[in-house]
């Protein structure tokens, strides 16, 4: 009796043992084309996992909003459909209403790990999207609305503007129309005329042509890019340490791209400038106007969609 027990503990032992080393590989998809601005660094966050993670743990790039739309992804992780996306939260508030929310957070994630920030966020992403919010990249990075009709004053009275979450409330303060649109279908809608001007980072305009159909970019940029990474949540547990160390490991490198994006933002608006993109700037006093609203009106519309954590989340913003 006593041996069978032992010899049950050994081989279930092996067993384990031989599972814990073996290889996993993930399923990671892009909410962005391939290749594009907000793709990049999680490709090169792939490549990195794929080099330190031989043996313990891979991610299978199954690509961008070809492989699937990317209004889809909140239930294509919730439903481990894929097991990691590169997406903004703003592309899956059909899941979590407060997804967005996160553009109104400028802190860098070192930061937010230590103030709670990070912890509580993640909480929120357990709970509606039964996702691990690895990381959020790109929060030194701002938006702009770029426009192909000439404004006068920060008014877009009778413009249909194309929008995510991020910049709806926005627009409509400002007397806009918006109109929600997957990034694929901006291009055709410009050239067009279906819409008259487009929410969008101050980086990556070009990567899809954009600047062809694009004559102004109104100042100043707000809020502040959030495209995070989220990993299915059951994938995350049935992870063994050392597979979650690779991750974990390289999302804290990946954080550290963003010291990259102050050049890329200066060497962006030359471009702008060079591609005939005229800059609407009414001055120091309407920017703070424009800003001042832009963070109330965000804030509002957090709070009346998300009653119970819209507050907690700009307690934490204001750390
Ligand atoms: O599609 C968008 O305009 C959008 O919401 C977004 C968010 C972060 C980065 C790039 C785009």
């Amino acid at each position: 009796m006593k041996r069978t027990c032992i010899g049950a503990i050994v081989i279930s032992a092996v067993l384990l043992g031989s599972a814990a080393a073996k290889e996993v590989t993930l399923r990671g998809y892009s909410a962005f084309t391939e290749g594009t601005q907000f793709s990049k660094n999680f490709e090169r966050f792939i490549e990195r996992v794929n080099s330190t993670g031989k043996g313990v743990i891979q991610i299978n790039y199954i690509g961008g909003p070809r492989s699937l739309p990317p209004f889809e992804v909140g239930n294509a992780i919730r439903n481990r459909v894929i097991d990691i996306a590169n997406t903004p939260g703003a592309f899956y508030t059909n899941v979590m209403p407060e997804a967005d929310a996160t553009k109104l957070i400028q802190t860098p994630m070192s930061e937010q790990r230590k103030n709670g920030t990070w912890a509580y966020i993640n909480e929120l992403h357990n709970k509606r999207v039964n996702a691990w919010y690895l990381t959020r990249q790109f929060h030194n990075v701002p938006f702009n609305i770029f426009l192909n009709r000439k404004i006068a004053q920060p008014d877009l009275t009778g413009l249909k503007i194309r929008v995510t979450p991020i910049y709806r409330d926005m627009v409509a303060a400002l007397g806009g129309t918006p109109v929600t649109m997957a990034p694929g279908e901006v291009y055709t809608a410009l050239e067009r005329g279906v819409v008259d001007g487009y929410g969008w980072p101050v980086i990556g305009i070009f990567d899809l042509g954009w600047e062809k159909a694009t004559k102004f970019r109104l100042d100043p940029a707000f809020y502040s890019a959030e495209v995070n990474l989220i990993v299915n949540l059951d994938t995350w547990k049935s992870l063994t340490d050392a597979q979650r160390k690779v991750l974990n490991d390289s999302a804290e490198w990946l954080e550290g791209l963003d010291a990259e994006n102050v050049a890329l933002i200066a060497a962006e608006k030359q471009r702008h400038a060079k591609a005939g993109i005229e800059t609407l700037d009414f001055g120091p006093q309407a920017s703070k106007k424009f800003l001042d609203q832009a963070y109330e009106v965000g804030w509002d519309a957090v709070i009346k969609r998300s009653p119970e954590s819209g507050p907690t989340l700009r307690k934490l913003s204001a750390q």
